[in-house]
C-alpha cells in the first residue's frame, strides 16, 4: 500500500503533494513501483496536527481518488469522516481506511456494508492530539487484540461482510517505543483474529527514537520493520518508499521460499 498524502502537514511528506496534479502523479508512480493499493489521505494524524473541515478534506482528496481510480488503480481513502468516505467511494475508491475503527463516525460501517467496500480498522489509544502524552497498557498486544476483536464485531453488526474487514495494530498511535517494538515482535498473535493484517511502520518516530534519524532518513528502519512484519504474517504494508521495500520483500520472499 503506497501512501498519497494530500496534506500540508503530514509528518514526513507534508506539502509535497498538496496540489492534485502532484498527488496524482505521485500515486501513479507508486503504483508503477509496485503498490497494489494507493491510500489517499487529506488530514494528517500526526500528534498535534490541526483538524481539517469536511469540505476541505473532500476538496483535497476527491479529485485525486477520482483520477487514480480512473486510471484503474485500487484506491483506499484514509479518513474517519463519513462525508469524506462517501465522496471517495463515489469517486471510485473501494476501501475505507479508518484510523478510529468506526469510533469517529460509526456510520462509515453502514456505508461500507452498503457499497460492498473494504474496511480497515486500526487501533489507536486516545486521539491524535493527545495520544503520545502517556500511553499505558496492561499488556499492549492483548489490549490491542481485544480492541480489534471488539471493533470487528462492531463492523459485522453494521453489516460489513467479514471477508472485507482488515485489521491494523496502529504503530505509533498512542504507543511508546517499547509498545511499538512489542507489537511488532508479537505481531503473529494478532493473526488469531482471522482477518488480514495491515501494518504501517513507514518513517515513524519509533525508528528515530532508536537512532536519532529524521523522518526522511528512516528508510532502513522502515524496511527492517516491514520485512519483519511480513515474515510474521502482515498482509499489507503501508509505506512511502516503494521501490526499496518492494526489492527487500522480493529478496526476503525468495529466502523464505
Ligand atoms: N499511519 C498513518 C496514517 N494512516 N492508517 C493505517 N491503517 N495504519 C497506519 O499505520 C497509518 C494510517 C500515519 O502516517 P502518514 O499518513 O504518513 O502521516 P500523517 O498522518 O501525518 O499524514
Amino acid at each position: 500500500m503506497g501512501v498519497v498524502n494530500v496534506t500540508p502537514d503530514s509528518f514526513s511528506d507534508g506539502g509535497l503533494y498538496l496540489e492534485p496534479e502532484a498527488a496524482i502523479a505521485h500515486g501513479a508512480e507508486l503504483a508503477d513501483e509496485g503498490a497494489e493499493i494507493l491510500d489517499v489521505g487529506g488530514e494528517s494524524t500526526r500528534p498535534g496536527a490541526d483538524e481539517v473541515s469536511v469540505e476541505e478534506e473532500v476538496r483535497r482528496t476527491e479529485p485525486v481518488v477520482s483520477d487514480l481510480a480512473g486510471l484503474g488503480h485500487t484506491v483506499s481513502i484514509d479518513t474517519s469522516k463519513l462525508a469524506v468516505a462517501t465522496a471517495a467511494l463515489d469517486a471510485g475508491a473501494t476501501i475505507v481506511n479508518d484510523v478510529t475503527a468506526l469510533r469517529g463516525d460509526p456510520e462509515i460501517g453502514a456505508l461500507c456494508a452498503d457499497r460492498g467496500a473494504g474496511l480497515i480498522l486500526m487501533h489507536m489509544q486516545g486521539d491524535p492530539r493527545t495520544m503520545q502524552e502517556d500511553p499505558r497498557y496492561e499488556d499492549v498486544v492483548d489490549d490491542v487484540r481485544a480492541f480489534l476483536a471488539e471493533r470487528v464485531e462492531a463492523a459485522l453488526a453494521a453489516g460489513v461482510a467479514e471477508e472485507r474487514i482488515w485489521i491494523d495494530p496502529g504503530i505509533g498511535f498512542g504507543k511508546n517505543l517499547d509498545h511499538n517494538l512489542e507489537l511488532l515482535r508479537r505481531l503473529g498473535e494478532l493473526r488469531q483474529l482471522g482477518r488480514p493484517l495491515v501494518v504501517g511502520t513507514s518513517r515513524k518516530s519509533f525508528i528515530g527514537k532508536l537512532d536519532g534519524s529524521a523522518a526522511e532518513e528512516r528508510i532502513g528502519g522502515t524496511i527492517a520493520s516491514s520485512v519483519y512484519a511480513a515474515a510474521e504474517g502482515a498482509d499489507v504494508l503501508r509505506v512511502h518508499d516503494l521501490p526499496e521495500l518492494a526489492q527487500a520483500l522480493r529478496v526476503a520472499a525468495a529466502i523464505l521460499g
